[in-house]
């Protein structure tokens, strides 16, 4: 069976998006045009550009037309790598807004994650994470206090792991992380700038010392509109 035109369309699409005949910010066609180009109905080419806009190939801008969206970030799930040096790898820019530095009894989980004691202080820290002035990333960190007694605000305004290892001279060394699709948490729509039901990636993640220590246990979302996980793997 021939596939519906529809597809064909975005198929199109898609390819010139891969070979770069279509580049982010440039206007696609309009159903107008693409009812000429396929000849087919208006109802058709409005199919194809909807589903590429639902799956996030295409942004509409009201008045002004559907454009290709900017590429996902593509984040590479089988090493420990920090927010900053991703962005870096990707030449975007960095930035933070800090959300809620304080310190509290650790709740029994984060204890048992970071090898505390009952309720033993952990600073609790909420930070929104920008690429190239785009909100992507909410982050929820616990930390123990015991380990970074002088660790201020303004230290997580930059590199978190920068100051762990060049500040504090510890070693990263390895993490052990879950992920999960969720819709966005309706308290961080406005953070991230996204609406109600967004889908949302969800990492909770373990991070150790070369000493066998934890020192993070942090839940990341990720906008599902924004990002893609890549991994390598070795066949088992
Ligand atoms: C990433 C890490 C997070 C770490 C942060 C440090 C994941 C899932 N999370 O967001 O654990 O605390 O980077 O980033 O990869 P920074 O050094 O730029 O502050």
């Amino acid at each position: 069976m021939n596939e519906p035109i529809y597809i064909t369309i975005q198929n199109d699409i898609k390819r010139e998006i891969e070979n770069g005949t279509l580049q982010s910010g440039d206007l696609v066609p309009s159903e107008n045009e693409l009812k000429e180009k396929y000849n087919v109905s208006r109802m058709t080419a409005r199919q194809a550009l909807n589903n590429l806009v639902n799956d996030g190939y295409l942004y509409r801008h009201k008045g002004k037309g559907t454009f290709i969206s900017k590429r996902k970030i593509e984040k590479n799930i089988h090493g420990v790598r920090s927010f900053t040096q991703e962005m870096a790898a990707m030449n975007r820019k960095v930035s933070s807004k800090i959300l809620k530095f304080e310190k509290v009894a650790s709740p029994e989980k984060v204890a048992e994650k970071l090898f505390l004691a009952k309720k033993e202080e952990v600073f609790l820290i909420e930070r929104v994470r920008y690429g190239d002035d785009t909100p992507v990333l909410f982050e929820q960190l616990y930390i123990p206090v015991k380990l970074f007694k002088s660790i201020t605000e303004e230290d997580l305004k930059s590199s978190f792991y920068h100051y762990v290892e060049t500040k504090m001279n510890l070693q990263i060394s390895h993490c052990i992380q879950s992920i999960e699709a969720i819709e966005i948490p309706k308290e961080l729509t406005e953070y991230l700038m996204v609406k109600e039901h967004t889908p949302t990636l969800l990492i909770e993640r373990n991070t150790f010392l070369t000493n066998g220590r934890p020192f993070e246990y942090v839940k990341s979302y990720y906008r599902g509109d924004q990002y893609k996980f890549v991994q390598h793997a070795i066949k088992g």
